[in-house]
């Protein structure tokens, strides 16, 4: 019976297993529908993306250009290019230099970076580390082409800088006093490192960066900023260490910091007036001239025992003629310690200390003791300017 009415209706398969076969071919009939559908979106969408794509990296070429412009502006520039940072040359201002001095190699120009005199000890380790040479000294700028990093004041810079032409001046300091009678790129940014504004302009004009010049970028930021945990750090150092430390193929950054930091609290075979000028900067303050040096010691003991050895040091016959007063700033920075001895040189300092830092500091006899400790850049140069430029007793 079954049989029977199975062959009486054809368009029935006879056996359920051809039943099954129809339900399939529907399914992936459904399935390949589907499929072209997706694909046809996926095509679309891929070429939307392509399309984008290629809008935006026009657009960035098109930046870029209109970045690398500024040059034009320059002219014809004859000769080489001679990249310096300030005296008393420290990380920033050696990894600036090469920094931008490849970037303007990578443009066409003949650049080179030098140095105003021997590199600190911070800085010989990471260019040991990175296996970088260490810049030419530069002896006289007169009569060459100069870009300045790290600093912008005659007292910091290189003999003869009056008489050069200075076509660039890249920097995170406030204006100092140089100036120029032709038209130059100025560049200066409230940043961690100046090496971070060399990092950018690179990105701005579209400049990838070698391994050993990213290296030393690195070593810029990390001691500018002090491993990130200064509150001069913005969001732009951060993302300018993770890039060049990528590029330098530097995987732990910390135990390079640690390598900078105890290299740089040394101070092996130095004597106590080389200890004071191994970091030291000098500026004209509301007409008075003030040498401040920057000593990085590892804790009170260690702050206390340089305080006094810098008080030697200003007593010396040698450190009483040249700027109008001086400050040893012994700081001690790590792990979350932060303190600041301010030493002054003379009685002169001394009042300057005492009206700009006498209401916080405490006062052993010989040193003014802040904590937290601060910069010399941020707080100290900036107060003593205020005190100046308020007048004080047997200062102009
Ligand atoms: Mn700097």
């Amino acid at each position: 019976m079954h049989d029977s009415a199975a062959r009486s209706r054809p368009f029935i398969k006879k056996d359920p297993g051809g039943f099954k076969m129809e339900k399939k071919r529907r399914i992936w009939k459904w399935i390949s529908a589907v499929l072209v559908i997706a694909s046809a979106c996926a095509l679309g969408f891929l070429g939307g993306r392509y399309e984008a794509d290629l809008r935006y990296r026009a657009e960035r070429e098109r930046n870029q250009r209109i970045e690398r412009s500024e040059l034009e502006g320059l002219g014809e520039i004859k000769g080489t290019i001679y990249v310096t940072g300030h005296k008393n040359p420290d990380a920033d201002t050696v990894g600036s230099s090469i920094g931008y001095a490849a970037l303007l190699r990578a443009l066409g120009y003949d650049a080179v970076p030098v140095v105003l005199g021997d590199i600190n000890k911070e800085t010989e380790c990471i260019l040991k580390e990175g296996g970088i040479q260490a810049p030419q000294l530069l002896e006289d700028a007169a009569g060459r082409n100069i870009v300045l990093v790290d600093h912008s004041d005659y007292l910091q810079s290189a003999e003869g800088l009056k008489d050069a032409n200075v076509i660039a001046v890249i920097d995170h300091h406030r204006v100092g006093s140089v100036t120029t009678g032709n038209r130059l790129i100025y560049d200066a940014r409230p940043l961690g490192s100046t090496a971070t504004i060399v990092w950018m302009r690179c990105r701005d004009y579209g400049v990838g960066i070698d391994r050993e010049t990213a290296y030393a970028m690195t070593g810029s930021v990390l001691s500018d900023t002090i491993n990130l945990a200064s509150n001069a750090t913005t969001f732009a150092d951060r993302e300018a260490l993770k890039e060049l430390s990528q590029l330098a193929g530097i995987s732990d950054t910390d135990a390079l910091y640690r390598k900078m930091y105890k290299a740089l609290i040394s101070y092996e075979g130095m004597t106590d007036e080389e200890i004071f000028l191994s970091d030291y900067k000098e500026y004209e303050l509301s007409g008075v001239k003030t040498g401040i040096g920057c000593i990085n010691v590892y804790d009170e003991d260690g702050s206390k025992d340089m305080a006094e050895r810098m008080r030697r040091v200003f007593a010396s016959p040698g450190m009483s003629s040249g700027m109008d007063l001086y400050i040893a700033e012994i700081t001690i920075f790590h792990d979350g310690i932060s303190v600041t001895r301010l030493v002054p040189s003379n009685e002169a300092a001394d009042g300057v200390l005492r009206a700009a830092f006498g209401d916080e500091a405490v006062y052993d006899g010989v040193s003014y003791r802040l904590e937290p400790g601060v910069s010399r850049k941020q707080v100290l140069v900036p107060a003593i300017t205020e005190v100046l430029n308020g007048g004080i007793d047997g200062l102009g």
